[in-house]
């Protein structure tokens, strides 16, 4: 499946979008986390700054959100996980809205009660959570709804290769082959969950194998490359909507921060994530756009100039924004 002109750029600018937002988080995450934590005798403080909590970033995974999410319609679901942001962002979820839920701000998603691991978009059908192998059950569920009621709405569930080792997946994936389910599940294998290499965890070297126990077709992406995802994806869910049920979709990816900001990292080999972005996806694409002449060095600024700007309107609404007032903490909730 060759990609359209209009589908290459988007891909491009979203991995660009993708990439400053995460940049960005990264910085703003350590304010307020550092020197006064230092003073307190804590090397540092998880819960202070403008963004308490833990933080995973997704820069390095971009391709796997942009070469899934080309192919959905604002009417297809999809559930991500606790690494969140390129999936949101990729689905059309609004940036001001987003971030300022990750700062727990009032005019955020939730209202600033799910924070980063918790975004929840029903204009843009996109959800997440915190619990590893969540996302495939939901997926299921929206996709049996579409198909109970005749539309050709898909669902994508994205999981970690981590996920792939709970009950969820292997449950998910049995009942999705047996309805003929319209969703695609992804895996986004980063070779860790938290420290764990995948070949610690898996006894298969590729999960992509596994849906041979189902029944379903298995593909593996063995490079991060979002052309590449973008063909499989393409495949995979045009299949999805002619009813012919469902997939699994294996990519190989890179994880280029830590699991979580302040990770130290001591489980990654000296130099691994310099040897990465030596392969980094987004000067990759790049350089095609440009051999297809889609693509020059004006062009390529005013992306920059245009994604900076979004990132910068983002993070500024979501500083500016109020707090939730302690009078509404039971509003908007389950009790
Ligand atoms: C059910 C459950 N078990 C354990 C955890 C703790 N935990 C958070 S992230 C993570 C690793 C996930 O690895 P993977 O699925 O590969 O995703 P990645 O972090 O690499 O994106 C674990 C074990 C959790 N959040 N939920
Ligand atoms: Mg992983």
């Amino acid at each position: 499946m060759n990609a359209s002109r209009e589908h290459l750029l988007w891909m491009y600018e979203t991995m660009m979008l993708i990439r400053r937002y995460e940049e960005t988080m990264a910085q703003v995450y350590l304010e307020g986390k550092l020197p006064p934590a230092i003073q307190r005798g804590l090397a540092f403080d998880i819960g202070s700054g403008p963004v308490p909590g833990e933080m995973h970033l997704a820069a390095g995974q971009e391709p796997v959100a942009v070469g899934v999410c080309a192919h959905l319609r604002k009417d297809d679901t999809v559930v991500g996980t606790h690494r969140p942001h390129h999936f949101a962002i990729a689905k059309g979820v609004d940036l001001k809205a987003m971030t300022a839920e990750i700062f727990g701000k009032e005019t955020g998603l939730g209202h600033g009660k799910g924070g980063h691991m918790h975004l929840f978009d029903p204009e843009h059908k996109f959800s997440c959570s915190g619990i590893v192998g969540a996302s495939l059950p939901p997926a299921c569920g929206a996709a049996l709804a579409a198909k109970k009621r005749g539309r050709d709405q898909v669902a994508v569930a994205f999981f970690g290769e981590g996920a792939a080792n709970q009950g969820a997946f292997h449950e998910a994936l049995n009942l999705a082959a047996l309805w003929r389910l319209p969703v695609l599940f992804v895996c986004e294998d980063n070779k860790y969950a938290i420290s764990v290499e995948k070949s610690e965890s898996t006894a298969v070297p590729w999960n992509a194998d596994r849906a041979a126990a189902y029944g379903i077709p298995g593909v593996l992406v063995d490079h991060n490359d979002a052309l590449a995802v973008y063909e499989a994806a393409g495949a995979a869910i045009a299949r999805a909507r002619r009813g012919e049920g469902p997939s699994l979709l294996e990519v190989r990816t890179d994880r280029y921060f830590g699991h979580f900001q302040g990770d130290p990292e001591v489980y990654r080999p000296k130099g691994e994530v310099e040897e990465l972005r030596r392969h980094d996806p987004i000067p990759a694409l790049a350089a095609h756009l440009r051999r297809e002449n889609l693509l020059d060095e004006a062009a390529e600024q005013e992306i920059e100039q245009r994604v900076a700007a979004r990132v910068r309107e983002a993070f500024e609404f979501a500083r500016t924004s109020p707090y939730p007032k302690p009078e509404d903490a039971l509003r908007h909730v389950f009790h």
